[in-house]
């Protein structure tokens, strides 16, 4: 295939300006190779771009999100606090663009609609949104794994008349909330950070519930002077340890198991957990929370009691306890203030198990109940996680094979990041990558790539494309692994069971970095033997590709 006209002809093409995307176009022009980024925003971010609704913020620690890979970075930027408010991030992720030049290799309201390999050069023929089309030797898809949002299939949401948005495609102009009667549809991280967010502002805000979850408290606070310097000056420490540690957080495990310690200790134990910052009330929780049914429910009973005594109203609360998964089978979200929001006369809960909606009108919501009116409904149902952005790119490989028929069945990755039939296209951050602290793993996968890339180009070869043994092994691995004790369970998104017809397939890696490590050590010692590495057809000179 021959393009009509080329916007850009280079190396390596990226897809997304989230945080993976800008950081593997760092490092691809690191190691010389041409690069054109496309993004489908405005502006740099991805999901911290398209997540700007009220309360929208991390919950890994700020310094432990950010970038590592410049001491200087590092140093000269002031987060305000512990876990950061998206416009912070945003800021921050212009900050690393402009600062590293990156920003004249970006095309924004680009996004991709084909990408098509074209066999004889060995290259990917790449379209844009904005008319453009583009050819690469390499195509690297940072599409992140949060950028498909998801609707549910509810009759009428097309008639609602007032005010609607997406949590993850919030408008950068501000929605005015004051004195405004708001629904916010559904309870997962983002939705429970925008009902406190805007409770206070809002004539009354109802909050429907399909499947309560296990929330505990970010602790959120502002990085004092000294912590900053602290920060500064353990800055190697904390490289390493990051870079060490299986989840990418600085949190240190626990060394007891739940029934080791006394009835007091352990009460001790649940409210020094309760008080922790983030994520460490999984990882420095007791070593048995989530391979012990009988140490979660211990846990659990905490939590029961928590919510039963910050939310007043005891059939609320009621409504509140989550019923038939126990804590770390879902994503658990971090709040600030969420139960507590409860005891505010304005705000109201809709338990959808037992209300389901049944439409959406001109005016608001019904279900079995009635009709509340509203002037605003904020969808925050989620996202088609891990594969929705590739499976509808229009990804075609070798033979012009459909990425989403390749993968009907559920990705099939080496690494997470190839997949064959596919050579030349990368995918950090996609389906198989570690739960955990994203950054660290996407930036494993991205440094790998590169150096792969780096290693194709040294060896004279155009084309690099996993095998199917190598494909398989981690694919089963990855399968095998999300029955095991210790991983989300079947009924999270992770499985792919809140998008209607997806195949309930694993979409993390529950064996994680050290596992990614493992592997990546043993390409290198094998010389890539689980790639084949080619010469393209026009390229050949005669000379047989080496097998
Ligand atoms: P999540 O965690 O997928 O949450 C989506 C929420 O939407 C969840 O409470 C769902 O209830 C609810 N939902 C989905 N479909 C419906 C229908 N049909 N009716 C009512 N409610 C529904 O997405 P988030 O954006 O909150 O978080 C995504 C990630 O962002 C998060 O994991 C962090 O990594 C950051 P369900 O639980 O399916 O019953």
């Amino acid at each position: 295939m021959e393009p009509a006209e080329l916007t850009s002809d280079v190396d390596v093409l990226v897809v997304g300006a989230g945080v993976t995307g800008i950081y593997q176009l760092y490092r691809v022009r690191g190691a010389g190779f041409s690069v054109t980024l496309l993004e489908a925003g405005d502006g740099v971010g991805g999901t911290w771009y398209w997540n700007r609704y009220p309360g929208a913020r991390f919950d890994s620690e700020s310094y432990t999100y950010a970038y590592l890979f410049s001491r200087e970075l590092f140093d000269e930027w002031v987060w305000r606090e512990h876990f950061a408010e998206q416009p912070e991030t945003e800021r921050y992720l212009n900050h690393v663009v402009d600062r590293f030049a990156l920003r004249d290799h970006m095309r924004f309201g680009a996004r991709v609609t084909q990408a098509v390999y074209d066999e004889a050069s060995g290259s990917w023929i790449v379209d844009a949104s904005d008319g453009t089309r583009h050819r690469a030797r390499f195509l690297i898809a940072a599409t992140g794994v949060l950028s498909v949002l998801y609707f549910p299939d509810v009759p009428g949401r097309e008639d609602f008349q007032g005010v609607s948005h997406h949590t993850g495609r919030w408008p950068s102009t501000p929605v005015d909330f004051v004195g405004k009667r708001v629904a916010v549809i559904g309870t997962g991280s983002s939705g429970v950070q925008v009902v406190p967010a805007i409770a206070a502002d809002v004539e009354s805000l109802t909050v429907y519930q399909r499947t309560a979850n296990w929330c505990t408290p970010l602790n959120n606070a502002p990085i004092t002077p000294d912590e900053q310097a602290r920060l500064r000056a353990d800055f190697d420490a904390i490289r390493a340890t990051l870079d060490a540690s299986p989840s990418g957080f600085l949190h240190v495990p626990h060394d007891r198991a739940t029934f080791e310690d006394s009835e007091e200790e352990r009460r001790a134990f649940y409210e020094k957990m309760w008080s922790s910052p983030g994520f460490a009330k999984l990882i420095s929780h007791y070593t048995d929370l989530l391979v012990d049914p009988a140490a979660n429910a211990q846990w659990c009973e905490f939590l029961v009691d928590k919510i039963r005594t910050i939310v007043k109203d005891p059939a609320t609360a009621e409504r509140l306890i989550p019923k038939g998964h126990r804590f770390g089978e879902h994503r658990p979200p971090f709040v600030t203030g969420y139960y507590e929001v409860f005891n505010r006369p304005n705000v109201s809960l809709v338990d959808l198990k037992q209300t389901p909606i049944v439409r959406v009108t001109s005016t608001g919501i019904e279900t079995a109940d009635g009709v509340e009116e509203v002037d605003i409904i904020v969808w925050a149902t989620g996202f088609d996680f891990g594969t929705g952005a590739l499976a509808r790119m229009g990804i075609r490989g070798r033979d012009g094979v459909a990425l989403e028929e390749h993968w009907a069945d559920g990705p099939r990755t080496f690494l997470g990041i190839q997949t064959t039939r596919f050579p030349n296209f990368f995918f950090p951050g996609g389906p198989h990558a570690a739960a955990g602290n994203n950054p660290r793993y996407n930036g494993d996968q991205a440094d790998f790539i590169t150096e792969t890339l780096t290693h194709v180009r040294e060896s004279g070869f155009d084309t690099i494309e996993v095998g199917a043994a190598a494909e398989e092994k981690w694919t089963s691995m990855v399968d095998r692994g999300a029955m095991s004790p210790g991983s989300f369970g079947e009924s999270s998104y992770y499985f792919g069971t809140n998008i209607p017809g997806k195949p309930r397939k694993y979409l993390l890696n529950s064996a994680g970095r050290p596992r990614l490590f493992k592997e990546i050590a043993r390409v290198v010692e094998t010389d890539y033997a689980a790639f084949r590495l080619s010469r393209a057809p026009e390229r050949q000179d005669g000379r047989t590709p080496p097998e």
